[in-house]
């Protein structure tokens, strides 16, 4: 049989591969990476795999419904849905008022995002700003550090470039977070052969951790304190950059003050780590000329992300880790129009203090958005600005945000509840409505995604000016009713006789171009996919139908592109990065003030620790047979001493208690994990109102977690790594047993 490969891009997560997908007599048999794209080198992972068959799960919805709330799952064509939500949501704004409709978009909204600027413009035509996402569930200390520190308008040094790289609390080589770039297994093997250096700050010894020549596996929760120390060494032995401090960097002498009391003998009792360790990391990573640090989910669950963040990108800037005067930056973009490529920051901007106010709580919308943390809340408190009614645009907040026992009350308590989802989620299953939309392999894929990622900083995004532009490989199974998530929001939009203004991601980073270059869709006829996507990202350095009318930008190419070199700062520049921030330093003395403190004992003894796992992506794939042979129940790592001591054995049934709430899990031997941590895979489990199965769906860690304490007060986001648990047999188990 005639095999038929196609080339296409896979968005199951932020990493975008560009893929073949082997088709027999015009089905997809076979999906696999590409050993001639430039960027993945023939890299893929088992989801990518196994997409073809994401396309044909069971439980892959082929038309929208409706009812589930009620009980009543009722199949709807999803125009005649968006007929039905219009005249919902214009009777909820007539009585409640525009902020009553909350949007939420998780992380299919960023892997999509010409429906994540139709989301966006479709809140502003109803004219509410209760406009959530997934960043303040997931790293938002990032954006608050990147405000406070300023940008480096030239941007950062690229992987092939580092003399060393240090990671915190992320674990690249399976989860793609930025750190590593694309392909990260053969970037960090390449990297290393030529001599690059790695330190990696976690409490378990991940398949990162394994390659690095120096691993501190500390206790979870404290590492502003290690992060501290280091800034200490580098600072008073005098590594870093003198001269690069002298000219573009404000507020030295504030941050060498705040982090003076963190002496190293001090923070390794803290952190559960040796005073050599630190110090020894502090001078590797004071001896790089090119480096990085990459921080990841770990410290931003877990109570210190902003600081933690702050302190990374303050380290970066004093070791004058930027591209300066002469350099070449290989990214000119293809999506995404970058900044002027001049070595200067334009100095610090405001992280908070600007945006709009919950109403049920003391917090605000940040730099990193609104806290999504609180949103229950907000569903929940009774008040002008109640939120009514919620558009989830591919996320899952019943498996995906802290304290799963309030937002399930929160869910159970809307008017109206929308998922725009291709699976009956644990959201959808309360939801009014569930909209199913095409997948990968049916809609025109691009690489616009990681490429606006790359402004995060070293490590993310692609290496060189990459793209991939791949259209639809095939048709949508038949007799299935589905659509674009813009079509539908489109859709709903023009139901409510609500033109749409689509502002362009291409300009991020040129706000005054954004208002100028967006782009208005009256009601009426939906645009094509092209035309969709050149509004989302319309001012991108090449136009999209450029791209897509280039066949080998189908299989992902570098594109043809002036590399930049960076210019000099011009004389009269007055901006500078800023390390000194008087908030952060008061975070910092927070932490100073634990110095010397023994850790607190109570009925909590261990820490729960997050982890990713290759063959889970989120809340996703739990339902692929393949993967649930591999993964069979939800696993919690723990150290055999731990287990010996706790009297379990291998895959014995536990739960997992906080003081908020208990899970269940299964018990799995793992000498990787540091003894008193658990480490447990997130967005597993069910409903509060179905029964937990161990061997089955497993538990819910953010059911662990309870929203308000122990929360950050600028972004929200509570502890939902480093919680204090206790582990013990199931009961149930053992009354079987018996
Ligand atoms: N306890 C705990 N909680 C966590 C985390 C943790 O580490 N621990 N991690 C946090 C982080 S980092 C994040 S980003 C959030 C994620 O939060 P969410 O994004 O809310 O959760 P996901 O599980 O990724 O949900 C994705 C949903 O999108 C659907 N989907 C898949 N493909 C498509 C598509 O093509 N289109 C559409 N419309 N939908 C699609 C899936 O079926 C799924 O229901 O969770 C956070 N929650
Ligand atoms: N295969 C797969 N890939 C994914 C995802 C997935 O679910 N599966 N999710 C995607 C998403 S939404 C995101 S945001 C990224 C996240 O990407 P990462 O941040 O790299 O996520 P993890 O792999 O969970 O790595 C977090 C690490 O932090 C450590 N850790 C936990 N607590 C602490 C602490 O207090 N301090 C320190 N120093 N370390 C700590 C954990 O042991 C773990 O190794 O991954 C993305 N990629
Ligand atoms: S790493 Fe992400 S984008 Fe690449 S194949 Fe796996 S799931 Fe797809
Ligand atoms: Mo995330």
């Amino acid at each position: 049989m005639a095999i038929e490969q196609k080339h296409v891009m896979c968005r199951a997560c932020h990493a975008h591969c560009g893929l073949i997908v082997d088709f027999e007599d015009g089905v997809p048999v076979k999906t696999h990476g590409d050993k001639d794209n430039p960027e993945f080198e023939g890299y893929s992972c088992i989801k990518g795999r196994q997409l073809a068959n994401y396309h044909s799960f069971d439980t892959r919805l082929l038309t929208s419904y409706k009812g589930m709330k009620h009980g009543q799952k009722e199949a709807i064509h999803w125009r005649t849905a968006a007929e039905e939500i219009a005249e919902k949501i214009e009777a909820i704004v007539a009585e409640h008022g525009p902020d009553s409709v909350a949007s939420y978009v998780g992380t299919f909204g960023y892997n999509n995002l010409n429906g994540h600027a139709f989301i966006l413009a479709l809140m502003d035509a109803i004219g509410s700003t209760s406009v959530y996402d997934s960043v303040t569930i997931d790293q938002p200390g990032k954006g608050i550090a990147r405000a406070l520190v300023g940008p480096w308008l030239a941007g950062a040094p690229r992987v092939g470039d580092w003399d060393g790289l240090m990671l915190v609390g992320t674990n690249p080589i399976v989860s793609m977070n930025g750190g590593l770039g694309m392909n990260p297994a053969k970037k960090l093997h390449d990297a290393k052969k030529r001599g690059m250096q790695l330190i990696v700050i976690d409490p378990r010894k991940t398949d990162s951790a394994r390659q690095a020549d120096l691993h501190l596996q500390c206790r979870p929760g404290e590492d502003p304190i290690i992060l501290g120390a280091i800034a200490k060494v580098v600072i008073e032995e005098g590594l870093y950059d003198k001269e690069f401090v002298a000219n573009d960097v404000d507020g030295f002498e504030a941050l060498k003050k705040a982090t003076a009391p963190f002496d190293p003998a001090l923070a390794a009792q803290r952190a559960d780590v040796t005073a050599d360790e630190i110090v020894q990391a502090a001078r590797m990573y004071g001896s790089w000329k090119k480096g990085s640090i990459s921080v990841g989910t770990g410290p931003n669950m877990a109570g210190g992300g902003n600081i933690t963040e702050y302190l990374n990108l303050s380290l970066t800037s004093i070791m004058g880790h930027w591209l300066r005067e002469g350099d070449i930056n290989r990214r000119s973009g293809v999506f995404m129009k970058p900044a002027p490529p001049v070595a200067a920051s334009p100095g610090p901007i405001d992280a908070w203090g600007f945006g709009r106010k919950l109403h049920s709580r003391d917090l605000e919308q940040s730099i990193s958005g609104m806290p999504t943390a609180a949103l229950p809340d907000e569903i929940l408190t009774p008040g002008e600005k109640q939120v009514k009614a919620l558009i989830c645009l591919g996320g899952n907040p019943m498996l995906a945000w802290p304290d799963q026992l309030k937002t399930f009350e929160a869910m159970k308590a809307l008017d109206l509840l929308v998922c725009l989802d291709p699976r009956m989620s644990k959201t959808a299953e309360l939801a009014d409505y569930v909209i199913a939309p095409k997948l990968h392999y049916e809609v025109h894929g691009n690489t616009a995604a990681p490429e606006l990622y790359g402004g995060f900083g070293a490590g993310w995004g692609f290496e060189n000016n990459y793209a991939q532009a791949s259209p639809p490989i095939m048709e949508s199974p038949e007799g299935s009713d589905l659509c674009e998530e813009y079509e539908f929001l489109y859709t709903l939009a023009s139901e409510m006789d609500k033109p749409l203004t689509i502002k362009s991601w291409a300009l991020v980073s040129h706000p005054d171009e954004r208002e100028e270059k967006a782009t208005t869709f009256a009601p009426g006829e939906t645009p094509d996919p092209i035309t969709a996507w050149s509004a989302a990202l319309n001012g991108s350095p090449v136009p999209v139908a450029d791209v897509y009318a280039d066949p080998e930008a189908h299989k992902g190419k570098i594109m043809d592109a002036q590399a930049l070199m960076v210019q000099p700062k011009p004389a009269d520049w007055e901006g500078k990065l800023s390390v000194g921030n008087t908030a952060m330093m008061e975070e910092l003395a927070g932490y100073a003030v634990r110095l010397g403190q023994p850790i607190e004992e109570d009925a909590f003894p261990m820490r729960m620790i997050g982890r990713r796992m290759t063959e889970i992506h989120n809340s996703n794939w739990h339902e692929d047979p393949v993967q649930r042979k591999r993964v069979p129940h939800h696993p919690a790592f723990m150290n055999p001493e731990d287990m010996e001591a706790l009297g379990l054995s291998e895959d014995q049934p536990v739960e997992v208690e906080s003081a908020r709430a208990f899970i269940s899990c299964v018990a799995k031997a793992d000498k990787t994990v540091k003894p008193g941590c658990v480490s447990l895979p997130h967005s597993w489990g069910t409903n509060p109102d179905e029964k937990e199965d161990p061997l089955g769906e497993g538990g819910n860690t953010g059911r662990l977690s309870y929203n308000d304490r122990d929360y950050d007060k600028r972004t929200g986001i509570p502890l939902m790594s480093s919680i204090p648990i206790r582990v013990r047999a199931k009961q149930e188990a053992l009354e079987a047993a018996e």
